[in-house]
């Protein structure tokens, strides 16, 4: 078999989504997603331009030398265009040989190691009272883990404070919006909404947060501490995710488990965080840490060392990484829980999938291959438009980290 062509496929039913369609001669075709928030078009050119030239005419079975070709042929290696777009062909490439095989991508990466993938959706509010809500609202559609964010006095908006990211209205951000962080308030909020949020509902269900990168270690250790008596499944990205040894204090100060690494696009930017203890948690994904070829190396790494996935899904991914993730996830041993962030049903509709979920529980179906098509004449209807991710200024007009 051979791979004759490979298209992109950009649509935006909620989110902006690039996709990759691999297409062999055998006339099966592969799908990858290659969608970087904010930046699309560059992966698209880089794909275009690059990666595509060299992938026509190769043996789509060589998922490991593709990987390895794409990975070292760069010279500048690694960065979140490139590997967003390594990412991408790798999912495809696994798709294709599943598809061949007539088997679910999980059956060839060892099979089934756990009943279903441990999910967790969002929850937040602009007042506690109503993020408590909110909680209750998704474990009544059946979540056992929740992301709580609830809005900070005195700033008109927070990170993660929309009821769905991806419910977004569209508007057209020529340049990013600005939001403001106020450290201090912050952290005199996140403990009140834990503790309302555990009166309400005990400790049976697992809660998480998200600080985003907004904290400088000392103040990451005292919020870790202040969470403790609300037992915290989390405390995600508390520092910014590439000063690794800033994480040393945190995790001196605190008990609460640490998550960390979204933003990571390969082992060597989370190899000091996993090798010293310094989380629990790592979140890197198919999506932006190499494909499922990519995100695996990082999971054996990180067993020995007591560390366990917690894969990124925010609702701007597409189903084709949540896919992936979850064929990943029910094969690896050491995956703690998966980000189920839903989309859209629009972006439902437009990529039909075969995962589903139940019970607090993700799994990946038993469809040949990763399980998910596109309908690319309704992705036709969605037309591309640029959009920023926000930044974020501190009080005093600071440029801070979004
Ligand atoms: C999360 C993330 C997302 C990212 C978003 C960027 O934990 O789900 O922090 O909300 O900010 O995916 O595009
Ligand atoms: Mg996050």
């Amino acid at each position: 078999m051979r791979i004759t062509d490979v298209r992109l496929i950009l649509t935006s039913p909620g989110a902006n989504y690039l996709t990759v369609k691999v297409i062999t001669d055998d006339g099966l075709y592969g799908l990858g997603d290659a969608t970087l928030v904010g930046r699309e078009l560059a992966v698209a050119t880089y794909l275009e331009e690059y990666v595509i030239p060299m992938l026509i005419g190769r043996d789509p079975s060589a998922i490991e030398d593709t990987w390895q070709l794409l990975g070292r042929s760069a010279y500048w290696r690694r960065g979140p265009v490139h590997t967003t777009a390594q990412s991408a062909i790798d999912m495809a490439l696994w798709d294709i040989k599943g598809k061949e095989l007539g088997a679910p991508v999980y059956q060839l990466l060892g099979g089934r190691s756990r009943r279903g993938v441990l999910a967790y959706s969002h929850a937040s509010g602009i007042e506690i009272a109503q993020a408590v809500d909110a909680m209750h609202e998704q474990i009544a559609a059946g979540y056992r883990a929740v992301r709580l964010q609830c809005g900070v006095p005195g700033l008109p908006s927070t990170y993660g404070v929309v009821s769905d990211e991806s419910d977004q209205p569209r508007a057209p951000h020529e340049v990013p919006y600005e939001e403001s962080w106020n450290t201090a308030a912050y952290l005199e909020t996140a403990p009140k909404l834990f503790a309302a949020a555990r009166d309400a509902v005990g400790m049976d269900v697992h809660l998480l947060h998200d600080a985003h990168h907004r904290l400088t270690s000392i103040e990451a250790a005292a919020l870790g501490k202040s969470l403790e008596p609300y037992r915290l499944f989390w405390l995600e990205d508390p520092v910014q995710a590439d000063d690794q040894t800033a994480f040393r204090l945190v995790r001196q100060h605190t008990t609460t488990p640490l998550a960390v690494g979204e933003v990571v696009n390969h082992l060597s930017e989370c190899q000091t965080l996993i090798s010293e203890r310094l989380i629990d948690y790592i979140r890197a994904t198919v999506v932006h840490a190499g494909g499922i070829t990519g995100l695996r190396r990082i999971a054996a790494f990180a067993e020995p060392f007591g560390v366990r996935t917690g894969c990124h899904g925010a609702p701007d991914m597409s189903p084709v990484t949540l896919a992936a993730a979850l064929h990943t996830g029910i094969s690896t041993h050491n995956v703690g829980i998966q980000e189920h962030g839903r989309h859209t049903s629009t972006t439902d509709e437009v990529f039909p999938h075969a995962y589903t979920f139940a019970d607090g529980y993700l799994d990946p179906g038993e469809a040949p291959g990763l399980g998910v098509d596109i309908d690319e004449g309704l992705a036709a209807r969605f037309e591309y438009r640029r959009k920023y991710l926000p930044t974020t200024r501190l009080v005093d007009g600071t440029m801070w980290n979004w």
